[in-house]
């Protein structure tokens, strides 16, 4: 028989005789007893979720900090999510979506401990294995990871959770105490209010002191990488970028700076917490099919050799037609094919084995790109600098991978540790597995950036202006087009390279009364950007980009 009968039966069986106004007023106060005490198990079980998740962080900061439960189980769902699913979450929350994620994990394991805490009241033992079961989802997960380096990575969510259940064991052990019963209070005296109180006090700040240690720890560990990152002096570039025409940006308000600034440049991956690398210690290795010679590179030796500077506009696959996935930036870095040269790779053309480049990175991405691609001449390479500065941390600090023309998860691996040279026959990288294409050149695209869609521009000339690209190929021409009117050509600005975007503006003569806008580029191979509308997955998404605007 479950101890928490106990309290409720002795009233029930008292109140069987008494006159009529004194049941009633000792029903009221069962049932408030009763809800208070359901309440506490309720709390008892939030408490021991808390308890869990901060002695997990703190135990984390001993094993790494990518090791805690939320961290892991978050990274397990990311990579289980489906495509389409990742899209729609990259679609309306942006950015935020690894916030939202793991708003989510939170409140769901919140109601589970509130459940698990009325379970509990119950059925103790039962209650306190529930906890020891959500630590074994957490251990699964972290130790599934592909960066766990083994067992050890269990620990957090391992003892995070038989603290939990402990925890949980014992509130409500004195939630359901059988306690001495003093005459008319016999109901409320039915537990150890005072016991509980102690303990549950005790855990909470127990707890919230783990939590905040553990997240001192953690936070302590950045620190390597951000100071290794603040030491850096990148050399002058041997071979510099050509420098901007003066014309690539045009002077019209609303329109994306050409220059994307290094905190506002778009961020896309799957990493819950930021890889923090201390440089000093980051090695590369190139390895693989058709390598004569495997090689190891410090980021030192990266320095001290001849580097380039290009201008390069970077995409993402997951970019909507008039999406915001798209940024551009100056790099620095050394040329990829110099590297694999030396390590003595062929390309297929010139009948090397391996065609393709697995590019894996300290978190455990992995991305697939041509080898035929990084060897055709273009500026593929291990980019160390962004914008003038080290990479920052969210963009790969220290290095990271940069191809003309190929989608971002093809080409742009961050974090990068380790080349393999293999085949698309023998092996397929994460995006892959996932429904996304094998291989992904950047489709041409053109974005209206002003006016807004649902705009209220004043009739007379209105600036219609935006961006367009088709890296590697370059834009020969942009076209707008008001409702179903012939198609104008918009006034371009100066193309920067081939591999950059290229800007475009078109004065509007705009007349009341609601009108969409329409764009289309053309590249410089004479292809037209088609209209056909696709999807973002496999391979990217296709058709015109359109805004609607209401002209006063
Ligand atoms: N390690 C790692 N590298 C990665 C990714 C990732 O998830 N992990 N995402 C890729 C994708 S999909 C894109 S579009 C680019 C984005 O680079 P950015 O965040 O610097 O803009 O990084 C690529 N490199
Ligand atoms: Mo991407």
């Amino acid at each position: 028989m479950p101890a928490g009968a106990v309290g409720v039966r002795g009233p029930m069986s008292s109140g069987t005789n008494p006159p009529a106004p004194r049941l009633r007023m000792t029903t009221v106060r069962i049932t408030r007893t009763a809800l208070t005490r359901g309440a506490l198990a309720a709390l008892s079980g939030l408490l021991a979720g808390f308890a869990s998740l901060t002695f997990a962080e703190l135990v984390s900061a001993a094993v790494r900090p990518e090791a805690s439960p939320v961290t892991a189980v978050g990274g397990a769902a990311i990579d289980r999510t489906p495509a389409a699913v990742k899209d729609w979450a990259i679609r309306n929350f942006g950015e935020d979506d690894k916030l939202v994620l793991q708003a989510g994990i939170l409140l769901t394991l919140a109601l589970f401990a509130l459940a698990v805490g009325l379970l509990a009241r119950r059925h103790r033992r039962t209650g306190a294995a529930a906890v020891l079961l959500f630590g074994v989802v957490g251990t699964a997960a972290a130790v599934s990871r592909p960066d766990s380096t083994g067992l050890v990575d269990g620990l957090p969510s391992l003892l995070g959770a038989v603290v939990g259940a402990v925890l949980l064991y014992v509130l409500i052990g004195r939630l359901t105490a059988p306690h001495r019963i003093a005459g008319e209070q016999e109901h409320e005296a039915g537990w150890d209010r005072r016991g509980f109180l102690i303990a549950a006090t005790a855990a909470a700040a127990a707890s919230t002191a783990a939590g905040a240690v553990g997240r001192a720890l953690n936070g302590r560990s950045a620190q390597d990488a951000v100071a290794s990152r603040e030491a850096v002096r990148l050399p002058a570039p041997d071979s510099p970028a050509k420098p901007l025409p003066a014309g690539a940006q045009l002077r019209v308000r609303g329109i994306s700076p050409f220059t994307t600034p290094n905190d506002t440049f778009y961020r896309v991956d799957t990493a819950l917490v930021i890889p923090k690398v201390d440089a000093g210690s980051w090695r590369l290795r190139i390895h693989g099919r058709g390598v004569r010679r495997d090689l190891e590179f410090t980021y030192q030796d990266l320095l001290s050799r001849p580097l380039i500077e290009r201008e390069i506009t970077l995409t993402c696959v997951s970019n909507e037609v008039g999406g915001p996935y798209a940024g551009h930036a100056r790099w620095i870095g050394v040329r990829l094919s110099d590297l694999l040269n030396e390590a003595g790779v062929r390309s297929p053309s010139r009948g090397g084995p391996a065609d393709q480049l697995v590019t894996r990175s300290v978190d455990g991405m992995t991305l697939g790109t041509p080898v035929e691609d990084v060897m055709d001449g273009r500026d593929a390479m291990l980019a160390v600098g962004m914008n003038g500065e080290p990479l920052p941390l969210a963009h790969g600090f220290p290095v990271r991978m940069v191809v003309p023309g190929l989608y971002g998860y093809v080409s742009a691996c961050k974090w990068i540790e380790d080349i393999e040279l293999t085949t698309f026959d023998d092996y397929d990288p994460y995006w892959v597995k996932r429904e996304w294409a094998r291989k992904a050149p950047i489709k041409t695209q053109s974005r209206i950036d002003t006016p807004k869609p649902f705009g209220r521009p004043e009739a007379g000339t209105v600036m219609v202006a935006g961006v367009a690209w088709a890296q590697h190929r370059g834009i020969e021409k942009v076209e707008i087009r008001v409702d179903e009117g012939p198609w104008r050509p918009a006034q371009l600005a100066e193309q920067g390279t081939v591999d950059t975007w290229r800007q475009w503006s078109h004065p509007w003569k705009a007349t009341p009364g609601g009108h969409t806008l329409t764009v289309r580029a053309t590249d410089r191979t004479g292809e037209v950007q088609t209209e056909k509308r696709t999807k973002t997955v496999p391979d990217g998404a296709s058709g015109w980009h359109s805004v609607v605007v209401t002209v006063e």
